[in-house]
């Protein structure tokens, strides 16, 4: 079994990664090219999102085939030398697998299209009339998650863009096809899957309308998602592999299920719930401020659900289809760096394996863009709509695409303050924003105390104490509305972690057992702590061994 709980993952989204050949483009080589940097920072794995055969209406989430690699980003040779040059580095590749759907460009979809029976099957499609979908379920892309195709007489199911066709996972030769994939890349040389949100691929035998939502109470953690994720895993020969499953709107007792290592499913899971403090009423393109006491709590539930269960989490804030996280959580303006040190503290020294996302190791910000032709994103450009729709000016429209756009973390790599952040020699895809001459791979390089040392030190700790990897976790202060506090701990080993998300400074009592330990890392020179109490400055972390 491959072990992952020492492990430290790197996401790379590959479009806004590095540009080799000067098209505005991240592509393959360019992750190459940029190998030496992310092992001086120490990960273990980098986990690419998609580069296969695609129209790239979902930046390469629509997939048109499994085993090629879209020219945009490159060769299959490219790909080939890019494993080879990781591995000689001690870093493992894991490619990013789509099974949920396929995109409409896919040969499968297209022998659908032509009336083919048996790839009809592959596909969820209903027959029906044109003014009366199957169900009232909508995409998570906004608008109905079923499109009518005349000549067929029959609507097909797409949870997300409308390029992007569900797959039936019911059909046993889908199964098949999806294993061979899984093959293919194990053949490669790859070492790890991230599987995209998997827990949605078993749908229900019946499908009937949701009176009070939007359908997903049907589709999500469905009535054979355990087995068919099992299945996948054991014929494909990857249960010794490194594998993440993201877990949309899921469960804590399913994501026991889906990692705990008895079950033979995957190595650990992304769950969002976290990521969902600031959305009022649950709505992502409802803005609110961040809820720290709800933050705080469904931290508590879900470390200590998982240690309870033997379940693994992927400890993260932010990926690609987040904003960046010290923009949402931190302050970008008055504590930058401090407040992005606080957060990796925050998720690092917790239980699980942590992702860091793409310059998150550099403190980047969220894009600041003022205009709608500025984005790029399908999701952000279709609820752009769906805001003005819903009586939203622009000026408040653009303001909720502004926090909540995954354009927001999509923005090019900032390698220097040269001209395109050093990501191009042409003009980048989606504009860098304007700090990038200041927030910096050189620039954090070349400081002692940068962002980038803070997370160098992070995953050496966690290579060096295994109370981080192995050790057990406990939540302390449930009632401390701003400060996160836990204590890691095993038979020879402790240690408290204190994280304020307040922008003035706290004071509480000090854990007692943590009187008269040390300082392990902090973000700020030293830590304050006199007559049994500590006080914290704005967004302090403090680690006490
Ligand atoms: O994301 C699943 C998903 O629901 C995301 O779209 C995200 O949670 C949502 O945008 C938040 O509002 C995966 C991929 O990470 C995402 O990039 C793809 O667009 C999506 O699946 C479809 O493949």
């Amino acid at each position: 079994m491959a072990d992952f709980k020492d492990k430290v993952v790197y996401q790379i989204y590959t479009k806004s990664f590095m540009d080799s050949n000067g098209d505005g483009l991240g592509d393959i080589p360019g992750v190459t090219m940029r190998l030496d940097y992310l092992k001086e920072l120490g990960v273990d794995y980098i986990w690419m999102t998609p580069f296969f055969k695609s129209p790239l209406n979902d930046n390469g989430y629509d997939v048109a085939d499994y085993t090629a690699i879209d020219p945009v980003f490159g060769t299959m040779e490219d790909v080939e030398e890019l494993i080879t040059q990781a591995d000689q580095r001690g870093i493992g590749l894991m490619f990013d697998m789509v099974f949920n759907h396929t995109s409409t460009d896919h040969v499968w979809f297209q022998k659908a299209l032509a009336g083919d029976r048996e790839y009809q099957d592959y596909y969820i499609f209903r027959d029906g009339r044109p003014d009366t979908p199957p169900t009232n379920w909508e995409s998570k892309f906004g608008g109905s998650a079923w499109e009518y195709v005349p000549h067929l007489g029959k609507w097909y199911l797409h949870l997300f863009d409308v390029s992007q066709a569900d797959l039936n996972w019911d059909n046993p030769k889908v199964r098949e096809e999806l294993k061979d994939v899984l093959r293919f890349w194990k053949n490669k040389g790859v070492r790890g899957f991230r599987f995209d949100v998997v827990n949605l691929i078993s749908k229900p035998p019946i499908f009937e309308n949701d009176p009070a939502g939007d359908g997903r109470r049907f589709y999500t953690d469905g009535p054979h998602v355990h087995e068919y994720i099992h299945e996948l895993v054991t014929d494909a020969g990857i249960e010794d592999y490194v594998t993440v499953g993201e877990m949309s709107s899921t469960t804590l007792d399913n994501c026991v299920r889906y990692s705990n290592p008895g079950e033979k499913e995957l190595s650990m899971v992304f769950n969002f719930h976290h990521l969902k403090v600031d959305y009022k009423d649950g709505d992502k393109w409802a803005l609110m401020p961040a809820d720290l006491p709800a933050l705080k709590n469904l931290f508590r539930t879900w470390q200590e659900g998982m240690q309870a269960g033997n379940g693994w989490n992927a400890v993260f804030w932010c990926n690609h289809d987040q904003p960046r996280s010290v923009s949402r959580f931190g302050d970008e303006q008055h504590y930058r760096t401090e407040s992005a040190k606080m957060l990796a503290a925050c998720i690092h020294l917790m239980r699980g394996t942590p992702y860091i996302y793409q310059g998150e190791e550099l403190g980047m910000t969220n894009a600041h863009y003022t205009s709608i032709g500025q984005y790029q994103d399908v999701e952000s450009l279709n609820y752009y709509r769906i805001l003005l729709e819903r009586g939203k000016s622009e000026a408040e429209a653009l303001e909720i695409l502004s926090r909540r756009s995954r354009d927001n973390s999509r923005t090019p790599m900032q390698w220097s303050s040269d001209e395109n952040a050093g990501f191009s020699s042409a003009q980048p895809w989606l504009a860098p924003p304007e700090n990038y001459k200041e927030i910096n791979v050189r620039a954090a390089l070349a400081d002692g105390d940068s962002v980038f040392r803070f997370y160098q030190k992070l995953i050496q700790l966690r290579k060096q104490l295994p109370v981080i990897s192995g050790g057990k976790i406990e939540f302390l202060y449930p009632y401390e509305p701003r400060v996160v506090v836990y204590r890691r701990f095993d038979e020879t080993d402790e240690l408290f972690v204190l994280c304020s998300f307040a922008g003035e400074e706290t004071t509480l009592e000090l854990p007692e057992r943590a009187a008269g330990k040390t300082l392990l890392i902090g973000n700020y020179e030293a830590a304050a702590i006199r007559g049994g109490k500590i006080t914290l400055r704005p967004y302090e972390c403090v680690v006490l061994r």
